[in-house]
Formats: C-alpha cells, structure tokens, sequence
C-alpha cells in the first residue's frame, strides 16, 4: 500500500518550499511558474508558515479486519455494543484461565464497566498528547502521521487494584461475537506501567488531530502503543485482560510476525523522476521514519548501472554516500487542526509550541535533495537513514517480518 494521497501532498508542499528557498534552479526544476520562483523573501515566508504535517483522519491509510466491519454497523447497533460514546465500555478483568489477583475488576457482566464518563473523568487530570507515525510492520510505507490523544493505560489498571501474578496485558477489539474475527494483541505489564525517559505512554487514544477518533480510525477508542507497529494499536478497544501468562497471543504471531518489534528507522523516496537533462539540477526527496534508533542522517547514492556492486556487501555500506537535507519542523501542522496549530500540553514541546528536539522517534521527518553534475547515463538512486547509533539502513534489524525497511532504488536516465 502507499502512502496515504495526503501525506503526499503534504510532502510534496514541504519540499517544493525547500526547493523555492534554494532559488530559481531548483525550483526550475520543480516546474514551479517563474513568477513564483521570482517571489520576494515575504512571499516565501508565508509559504514556508502554512506547510502541513500531519495526516487528516479520513485520509489515513487503513488495515482492518472484520465482516461487517463494526464502525458500517447501523448506528441502533453500535449504540447497544457500545461502539459509540455514549454507550462505550471496557472490561478490565482478570484471565480467567490464569491467577492474576485484582481487587476490583471492570466487568460487563458484573454490571460496572469501565464507561466513556470514567475515561473522561480520569482524562481531566491525565491526558496527554503526543506524535506517533502509524505504520504496519508488513507494509513498505507508513499510513499516516498524527497527533493522538488518550489516557495512559496504566491509570485504568491502576484503577482495577491490580495485586499480584500479573505480567501481561491482553486487548482485543470488537469482533461480531466470532472468535475467527477477534484481533487481539499484548504488551508486558511493565511497559504499561513505565515508560522509558523519553518516550510516550500506551494510551487508551480517543482523538486524532484535535477531533474525536473516527469509527474508521478505531473509535469511540483504540490502544495506542507509541513505539510499536500497527498491530499493537488495537482498534474498536472492548477488552483488557490482566494475565499471569507470560507469552505473547498476538493474532499477528500466528501470520511469522515478529511482535516484539520496535519501530525500524528507514527512508523512502517520493520525488523520483524516471529521467533528467544533463546540466540540469534534479531534485530528489522523501521521508525517514523515525525509529527506536532515532535519526542522525538520510543519505542518496547515484551510482551508474552498468558498474558492478562490490561482492560481500549486500547493504552498500562500502558506497559514497551523501548526506541530503533533513527539513526543519513545520510551523502549520495540517491534518485538520484548526489554525494548523498545535493545542498546548504536546509532549516535548515547549511552552511555544516549538519541538524541543527534532526529529521526533516514532514520527516523520521529510527530506530532498539537489542531484548535480552527473553525465548522460543511466544510475541507480539508493537511499537510506543512519540512526543515532551511526548504524545504516537495513541494519542493525534488516529482518522482513520485525518490520520493513529494505533501501529503496530507483533508476534515474540522465539525457544528454
Ligand atoms: N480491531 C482491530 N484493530 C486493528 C486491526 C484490525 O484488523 N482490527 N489492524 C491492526 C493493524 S495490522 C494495523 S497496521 C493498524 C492500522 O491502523 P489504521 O488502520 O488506523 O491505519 O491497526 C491495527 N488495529
Ligand atoms: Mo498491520
């Protein structure tokens, strides 16, 4: 699957500013009017300040499962399985097939679930906000990039007096009552309760970009895991079950999923062009998924078809790499949110709403580049990220089912 059509645009917006901020040439060649590419310093600043980031909610990329899918359900329908708001619950129990000991269970059955008004209550106090890029571990792209909103797990755990014998979290989401449709998922107990400096909570999530979560995103609410792939992220939330078990039930473990992947760092391109004149600067751009390794550099090779790939170095670490542009953040954020402002209170921003650090793990980060001087030929164009650790793409995790992230290539014919 691609990435979404609007984080496309998006990206197509941020880089064309790039391109119009280095001049004329590379703007030339982003076939932007001459009029534009003329334009005063006012006119680039204006443009640079309403550059979009994040992805609108419908605009997502979506992995789903179900028959009928439980957000199609006729409204009377999703009111009585809770589907909706006003009528949303979750249990919160103890496995029944384990001997996890909690004080005071969230159950359905014993007519006291943990309702939307409680969510809301304990949202009040403990809120949070923060930037997490979704992507699915077996997709080549991310589908979509937002700033969610929820309450961390672990206050609703808490809530259930949790004593002992406790060491997973199992969650599953609506199913039609069929076990076939159930889509579950689980993370240890201790990555609920703690979380490490400088990363983001599991979080019962009930908005994305500012509005409530669609039906289609996952809602009335979804786990969100920051650093893991999709799969984690369990959406139409119904069922926590606190487990002594010590395994993973993932349904993803069942496909060859590694499901204890954290999120890889990788690049992709976007702006690719089949073929360029000689003398002409080609711009060339993408965007880098941020990792648990975080991001030092995105780096393009041009290397000539014909020359032959030095044997034993199947990730082309050997090869003269160069280092493109990582652009700064946006001051407009897009994805619907009113202004293109972000609300206050986003984790690590500042009180200005200016990122404290940048780029972000777990989120996006766009770049481009200027190709120049190469003659009449045909080349391959690579590119990949170096993460904190100074470690190439694919590596240090170039496994396929932990999560994609082979260097891309396209072919690049230069005319004469
Ligand atoms: N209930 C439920 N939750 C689910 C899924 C599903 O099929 N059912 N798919 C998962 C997978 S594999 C991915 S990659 C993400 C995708 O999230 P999105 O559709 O909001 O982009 O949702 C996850 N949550
Ligand atoms: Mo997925």
């Amino acid at each position: 699957m691609p990435l979404s059509a609007e984080l496309k645009n998006q990206h197509l917006e941020v880089t064309r500013r790039y391109f119009l901020q280095l001049g004329a040439a590379g703007a030339v060649a982003f076939k932007i009017h001459s009029a534009q590419a003329d334009s005063d310093q006012s006119i680039l600043d204006s443009a640079t300040a309403d550059m979009g980031y994040f992805t609108a909610q419908d605009d997502f990329g979506t992995v789903e499962r179900g028959d009928p899918l439980p957000y199609k359900l006729p409204l009377a329908k999703r009111l009585e399985i809770g589907l909706e708001r006003k009528s949303w619950k979750l249990d919160v129990i103890a496995d029944p097939d384990s001997n996890s000991d909690i004080g005071n269970q969230f159950s359905s059955d014993s007519g006291n679930p943990f309702g939307f008004s409680h969510l809301m209550k304990l949202a009040e106090k403990h809120a949070v906000r923060f930037l997490k890029i979704m992507t699915c571990n077996n997709i080549g792209a991310p589908l979509g990039m937002g700033l969610w909103e929820g309450v961390p797990l672990r206050h609703i755990i808490w809530a259930t007096k949790p004593k002992e014998n406790i060491r997973r979290v199992f969650y599953y989401g609506h199913h039609n009552n069929d076990p076939k449709q159930m889509f579950r998922s689980s993370l240890p107990i201790g990555r609920v309760l703690e979380d490490p400096p400088g990363d983001n909570p599991v979080m019962l999530c009930y908005k994305l970009n500012g509005e409530w979560l669609t039906g289609k995103r996952g809602g009335p609410v979804r786990m969100l895991v920051p650093d893991a792939y999709g799969f984690k992220s369990v959406k139409w939330l119904k069922t926590v079950v606190l487990t002594n078990a010590y395994k993973a039930n993932d349904t993803y473990a069942e496909a060859n999923n590694d499901v204890d992947s954290w999120m890889k760092t990788m690049s992709r391109f976007y702006l690719k062009p089949a073929k360029a004149k000689a003398g002409e600067p080609i711009p060339v751009t993408g965007w880098a998924q941020v990792g648990v390794g975080g991001l030092s550099k995105v780096q393009i090779w041009v290397n000539p078809k014909d020359k032959e790939l030095p044997e034993g170095d199947p990730y082309f670490t050997a090869a003269p790499w160069k280092d493109v542009k990582i652009l700064p953040p946006p001051t407009h954020w897009g994805g619907g949110l009113p202004g293109g402002k972000l609300p206050d209170n986003v984790r690590f921003f500042d009180s200005n709403g200016r990122p404290k650090h940048w780029p972000m793990r777990y989120t996006l980060a766009h770049w481009a580049a200027l190709i120049k001087g190469i003659s009449p030929g045909i080349y391959d164009v690579r590119c990949r990220t170096v993460d904190q650790n100074g470690i190439a793409q694919p590596m240090p995790r170039p496994f396929r089912k932990s999560g994609r992230n082979t260097i891309q290539r396209f072919s690049l014919t230069i005319e004469a």
